[in-house]
């Protein structure tokens, strides 16, 4: 038989072979271990189980989302990505669009406020090509103040930082940079953060080794006004050779003792001035995945940190300026991506919930501010007919609603595909949307605390927000605190 007929007939006889097992699936009263094990059988299937034929019934929303396409780039499969900053003062957000050899900063109505065709460094995966990783926009911002206007900050492929003046994109400077030790090549992420005193906006340079798993191990800190004055010699505030960094992402930056000045975020925690405050040790082999600052135990004074770990006993960790205040595991499965939010306000703290690694039908579970568990479930039960059985990916907390907690989006992993709201604490799917997701971003743009879910899907923005009346009018916008503002610029796929 010619090998084109019979690849044919294997194609045929795969293919009558879900029909049949679906079929079977849903005849009623068919015994449950049996559908079970047809279940398996079923979503072993190469091809065709790629996407739920049973599974949760979600209609489509009909939310209609305020759609940005006048002159809107093309989303990069993999690099650059999308951020939103109040970046001239006046109470309303503007968007900033990244990909390979653009900057694009549109007004919160849409319209293109300036491009830039400068040579923007961005990378895809960090571990293989350095920072500043999957899905980062790879700016930083200096806010604007009441005679200075904000900068938008960023590297260049030959590592020179450039700073443009953030509501006309005019470049401002162009600065070649003290070079990072020998093993880096060049520095790869930036982020500026107030190190020497609560205002004065300075500059963290990161930069990976150059090995087969490469790690960001070498960060400088430096005064952004020596930098751009290059008639003083330029001396870095303080450097190390040793932080522990995620293997994904770059640094993040927050105020945790609440004194005005930053400490620096990963595997290591560093004072502003580059003393080391913690360092969790790691087993060979393993690495930190993700990280995410908020008030996580109201407890305690100041902001709490959590980080995630793959291989060695994939742990979740929680520090504070104070040091580690817990460690945990559930059954040692590796707890991959998470969402911060007070998902269940009759538990003290905020709750955390994590995905779980699993290529198919994730697992995901949700801990108390103490590192309890108080909820695992899993996604094969939860999610909706069609939704791919790879999960989810790019999972944001959502302030959506004034009556009802916070919850979680996420699009479908590994494809250009839909998006979801959901509560985190059950796994109840509740919104769904009919989209195309190159990326999920989301933030308050419309202007009260509510934050809308930001689709950026080839050369169209979506923005959805909700129609419903916001109840708490009074409740501070999310911008006003600082670690809010400074998450949101500094995000990538892993780190939402
Ligand atoms: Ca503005
Ligand atoms: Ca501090
Ligand atoms: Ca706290
Ligand atoms: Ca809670």
């Amino acid at each position: 038989m010619p090998k084109r007929s019979y690849l044919l007939l294997v194609f045929i006889l795969l293919a009558g072979l879900a029909t049949a097992a679906y079929a079977a699936l849903t005849v009623p009263g068919f015994g449950w271990r049996a559908r079970a094990a047809l279940a398996e059988a079923y979503y072993a299937l190469p091809y065709a189980s790629e996407y739920r034929f049973d599974g949760v019934d979600l209609p489509i929303s009909d939310l209609s989302p305020k759609v940005i396409h006048k002159g809107v780039p093309a989303a990069d499969e993999k690099r650059g990505g999308i951020l939103a900053a109040d970046l001239d003062g006046d109470g309303k957000v503007e968007l900033i669009l990244t990909a390979p050899g653009l900057i694009s900063a549109r007004s919160a109505d849409g319209r293109e406020l300036w491009r830039s065709a400068l040579d923007i460094h961005l990378t895809d995966k960090a571990e293989s090509q350095g920072l500043p990783g999957l899905h980062a926009p790879g700016v930083a911002l200096v806010g604007h103040k009441a005679d200075t206007a904000a900068r938008l900050l960023f590297l260049d492929t030959d590592g020179r930082l450039n700073i443009l003046h953030a509501m006309t994109g005019a470049l401002l400077h162009t600065i070649d940079l003290p070079p990072p030790p020998p093993e880096a090549n060049h520095w790869q992420h930036l982020v500026t953060a107030n190190l020497q005193s609560p205002e004065s906006n300075d500059l963290l340079l990161q930069a990976t080794d150059q090995g087969r798993h490469r790690r960001g191990r070498f960060v400088a800190a430096f005064a952004l006004d020596q930098l751009v004055d290059q008639q003083k010699a330029t001396w870095p505030l303080w450097t190390t050779d040793e932080f522990q960094a995620l293997a994904h992402s770059g640094l993040r930056v927050a105020d945790l003792n609440g004194d005005g000045r930053h400490e620096i975020l990963g595997g290591s925690l560093l004072s502003p001035d580059g003393n080391v405050l913690l360092k969790l040790e790691l087993p060979r082999k393993a690495h930190f995945d993700a990280l995410a600052v908020a008030d996580i135990r109201p407890d305690l004074p100041g902001l709490e940190v959590v980080v995630l770990e793959e291989k060695g006993q994939n742990r979740i960790f929680l520090y504070g300026h104070q040091g580690l205040l817990w460690e945990t595991h559930f059954k040692h499965q590796e707890p991959q991506n998470m969402a911060l939010g007070d998902f269940d306000p009759s538990r003290p703290g905020l709750e955390i919930w994590c995905r779980s690694r699993y290529k198919r039908h994730q697992k995901p579970w949700v801990l108390d501010a103490l590192g309890n568990r108080i909820a695992h479930y899993q996604m094969r039960d939860r999610a909706p007919k069609g939704w791919t059985v790879k999960g989810i990916e790019e999972i944001s907390t959502l302030h959506w609603s004034s009556s009802a907690p916070p919850r979680a989006v996420a699009k479908e992993r590994h494809r250009s595909g839909d998006v979801a709201v959901f509560e985190p604490v059950t796994g109840q799917f509740q919104i769904r949307l009919k989209e195309h997701a190159n990326r999920l971003y989301v933030a308050d743009v419309l202007g009260d605390w509510r934050e809308e879910i930001i689709v950026w899907s080839a050369t169209r923005i979506n923005v959805y927000s909700n129609p419903a009346p916001n109840t708490q009018p009074d409740r501070p916008r999310l911008w006003a605190d600082d670690h809010y503002r400074r998450s949101k610029t500094t995000w990538n796929y892993y780190n939402p």
